[in-house]
């Protein structure tokens, strides 16, 4: 049997650890609508704690935990700010117009990740103008995807905060790798969201849960969460059996998974560090992998790299036994995770340079792109 292939597309992909699993088989359950289920209780009032938030909500997924909260802060004819390659205006099926009913106002970023607080100042609309939809959310995106996953810090986290509720405005957080910008920046979350109204990590993640992310905010903002959550049918019932993984990775002790996302972005680094140096890999700055992702250009030496190069690259490095993934602007994207070894790093900087070679060789139509 060919062995399985080295799945770098996402973190998403990870597997629920021993601990976990045991957890899950052992879970205390009840029916989560009537508010019975301890262990989602427990995983909530984890999640509150951790984060220096009031309540927490367990959700499905990332996209509903942005959704339940975007239909909790803004209501309808509303409008939202965010940066202009973020997951909630790019990956999340237009949800903000379909569901909330809101528009996004979207603004550029820096190769940091950071929106400029003069651009988010002047995106306000104004509430006395008829014309206008009403200004009723910013959302910041940490780690931030497009640059490579920065973490932004809880300086700015604060910043943005104070600019948004200067206009009465509050700050979510769309926090689906929160935890990797809390380690990368040693950290707590509690500091990092010290400047937030709201936020959403992901449990299914790098902190290798099956199912699962948790909503974080005020005990009144929490309340109209649940209430979306159930209006969008995710109101779940015996789900103790699922949070339990989650209190395995938020946990202190020895099975928590916070801690260990400094493998992977140690393993991120070490792989960034190899691609680089390869021929036909351009637009990668190892010193700019921060936490999980390493993004690059791939195509011939020389060439403009385009998204057939990449579409190339894939096809051949899948024939290797690798996994990558393309990203949205045509950049391919590789994302360490539990599971992933430092050999399976050396095996993929292997992989990597076969694939280069069969995709963009002399003779091949696209080299010549
Ligand atoms: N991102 C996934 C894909 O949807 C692209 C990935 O593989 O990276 N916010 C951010 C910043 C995310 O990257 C994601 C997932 C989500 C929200 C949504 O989380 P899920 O997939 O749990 O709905």
């Amino acid at each position: 049997m060919a062995a399985a292939p080295i799945d770098l597309r996402s973190d998403t992909v990870t597997h629920p650890t021993p601990a976990m699993r045991r957890a899950m088989a052992d879970a205390e359950v009840g029916d989560d609508v009537f508010g019975d289920d301890p262990t989602v209780n427990a995983l909530e009032a984890r999640a509150a704690e951790l984060t220096g938030k009031e309540a927490a909500l367990f959700v499905t997924s990332g996209t509903m935990g942005n959704l339940v909260s975007e239909m909790a802060h803004v209501p309808r004819g509303g409008e939202i700010i965010c940066g202009e390659g973020g997951h909630t205006i790019l990956h999340e099926a237009a949800n903000h117009a379909v569901v909330v009913g809101a528009s996004m106002r979207t603004l550029p970023w820096g190769p940091d990740g950071r929106m400029d607080l003069d651009d988010i100042r002047a995106a306000f609309r104004d509430p006395t103008d008829v014309h206008d939809p009403i200004t009723s959310l910013v959302i910041v995106e940490n780690t931030h995807s497009d640059s490579m996953a920065q973490p932004l810090p809880p300086e700015y986290i604060r910043a943005v905060g104070d600019v948004a509720r200067e206009r009465g405005v509050p700050l979510h957080i769309d926090g689906a790798r929160l935890f990797n910008a809390v380690v990368a920046l040693d950290t707590t979350a509690r500091e990092m969201l010290a400047g937030a109204d709201s936020a959403s990590f992901c449990l299914s993640k790098g902190l290798a849960c099956p199912v699962g992310s948790l909503v974080v905010g005020e005990r009144d903002f929490i309340w109209r969460a649940r209430r979306a959550r159930k209006m969008l049918g995710g109101g779940m019932r015996q789900a103790g059996i699922l949070a339990a993984a989650g209190l395995v990775a938020l946990s202190d002790g020895p099975d928590g998974m916070v801690a260990r996302l400094a493998e992977d972005h140690a393993n991120a680094r070490r792989l960034a560090e190899a691609l680089a140096t390869l021929p036909g890999i351009s637009g990668l700055d190892p010193t700019q992998v921060r936490t999980n992702f390493v993004l690059f250009w791939v195509g011939p030496p020389g060439a403009t790299p385009t998204i057939a190069h990449s579409t190339a690259f894939l096809a051949a490095l899948e024939a290797e036994g690798v996994l990558m993934i393309d990203f949205h602007d045509g950049r391919v994207r590789a994302v360490p995770h539990y599971g992933i070894t430092a050999a399976d790093i050396d095996r993929t900087i292997d992989a990597t340079r076969r694939a280069l070679s069969v995709a963009f060789a002399p003779d091949k139509e696209l080299a010549r792109v």
